[in-house]
């Protein structure tokens, strides 16, 4: 992409409603535009990020062997009304009429939608275990929607639904799902640290949080240093192996969410400096609850004995459009966003110091199109602006390398490549610039 073409409206000066530095990255960097309080327009650079994270939470879903589908936005009232949520729900829930005087809903969730959906096609132990997942806006109108994308009203989840025929096998589910979640925080550049957690409107009776430690974070959590360091990606994971073992190493340790935190047992279980007190993110949720919505809406199976039993269900959100804001909040400097290279919106800022002046431009389209040909996603800063704002700018927008053209440069041969997390900066001949990006 050429950023003289490209639709990226970046702000010099910081919008003063925005309290937290991703909400202000995020306005600054052009990636978001808010339509009404907690509901944003994406624009192309913001774009770009949510789709990469949506994508790798995709992959890794589909590795767990759950199956992807898509449910409308928009649900009938009836259907909550079943389960007893209709009226729980309060305030938050958007409901709506339509032109016959029917209600419906704006989902804020939909296990009463998916479990409607297996009731009426899943009727054998045979056919089961079943995970099913779909990658959807919600809406919640939040008390108090705040800090850009982190708290929104409209917001894009990750839900997923598993339905199997008695709580062993429901235990087996969930354990694949906390395995997916652990796997994905970490291909996005996060250490997500699993949180015993309360169930809230959704139910059931085991919860884990997924949180992500930044100062900014919303609520206050507590657990051992020792999950800061590990690496999930070591070692591969096999989905249809035991994975109880992994996931007792995941829990063994002390971590918990304010609701459920227990400064007693916090004290005993964990050295004093090995403790950890600190504010987090919530970027995932996990539940298992029974038969807590297919009793009331039917989804029942036969038994291998002769005789019928409602499936067992757990559910488990991803925040999508919240983890943009969360990764920015784990990865930022003074000067702007650092992208983890798995999300970035494009792998490199090609800066063209002095677009205009036959040699830089001649350089700079041919990286252009070599770096295309060579599926690497290239930022071409080919405006004619002053250098330091094309610096600030780069920097702005956290690219993970800079290839900065320049005239003075060229003459001897050289380009500079930088590293825009560690700021660490090399002259490399023209010509070696492709192979070491590659790399
Ligand atoms: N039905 C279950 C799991 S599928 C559920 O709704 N869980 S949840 O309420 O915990 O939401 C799942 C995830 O969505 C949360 O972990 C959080 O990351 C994200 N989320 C929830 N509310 C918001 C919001 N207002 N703005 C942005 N993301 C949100």
């Amino acid at each position: 992409m050429r950023l003289s073409q490209y639709f990226l409206p970046t702000l010099k000066e910081t919008p003063s409603e925005a309290r937290i530095v991703s909400h202000r990255y995020m306005l600054r960097a052009g990636m978001i535009r808010q339509a009404s309080a907690g509901i944003y327009s994406w624009l192309p650079l913001g774009l770009r990020v949510l789709k990469k994270i949506e994508q790798i939470v995709r992959e890794e879903q589909n590795a767990s062997g759950a199956q992807e589908i898509l449910m409308p936005t928009i649900q009938a009232a009836d259907l909550w009304r079943q389960s007893g949520r209709y009226e729980d729900y309060g305030k938050e829930m958007l409901r709506i009429t339509d032109r016959h005087g029917r209600d419906m809903l704006y989902g804020p969730t939909n296990e009463e939608q998916v479990t409607e959906i297996v009731a009426a096609h899943i009727k054998s132990f045979r056919q089961l275990p079943k995970s099913l997942y779909h990658i959807q806006w919600k809406f919640r109108d939040e008390v108090r929607p705040r800090f850009g994308v982190m708290r929104g009203r409209e917001f894009l989840m990750k839900d997923a639904y598993s339905f199997d025929i008695d709580a062993d096998a429901g235990r087996a589910a969930y354990n694949k799902m906390f395995v997916s979640y652990l796997r994905t925080f970490a291909r996005l550049g996060l250490q997500a640290i699993p949180m015993q957690a309360d169930t809230g409107p959704i139910g059931g009776d085991m919860s884990h949080e997924f949180i992500i430690v930044a100062d900014t974070g919303e609520s206050e959590v507590f657990c051992h240093a020792d999950y800061l360091d590990r690496d999930v990606l070591a070692r591969s994971v096999d989905y249809d192996g035991d994975l109880q073992p992994l996931v007792d190493e995941w829990t063994a340790l002390y971590a918990a969410t304010d609701e459920m935190h227990d400064p007693a047992r916090f004290e005993r279980a964990v050295p004093a400096d090995r403790r950890i007190t600190a504010r987090g993110i919530e970027v995932g949720h996990v539940f298992f609850f029974g038969d807590k919505y297919s009793k009331p809406l039917g989804a029942t199976v036969s038994t291998p004995g002769g005789g019928e039993t409602a499936v067992h269900m757990g559910s488990y959100g991803i925040g999508v459009s919240r983890l943009v804001g969360a990764i920015i909040e784990a990865c930022h400097d003074d000067k702007g966003i650092v992208w983890p290279p798995a999300v970035a919106p494009f792998k490199v800022g090609l800066i063209n110091l002095r677009s205009g002046d036959a040699a830089c431009d001649a350089a700079c389209n041919d990286y252009y199109a070599k770096l295309n040909q060579a599926g690497i996603e290239v930022l071409l800063d080919d405006r004619e602006e002053r250098a330091g704002t094309k610096f600030a700018d780069m920097d702005l927008i956290g690219l993970p390398w800079q290839l900065i053209v320049g005239p003075r440069g060229l003459k001897g041969g050289d380009v500079e490549l930088k590293n825009r997390g560690t700021g660490e900066t090399e002259e490399l001949p023209v010509d070696a610039v492709l192979t070491r990006l590659a790399g």
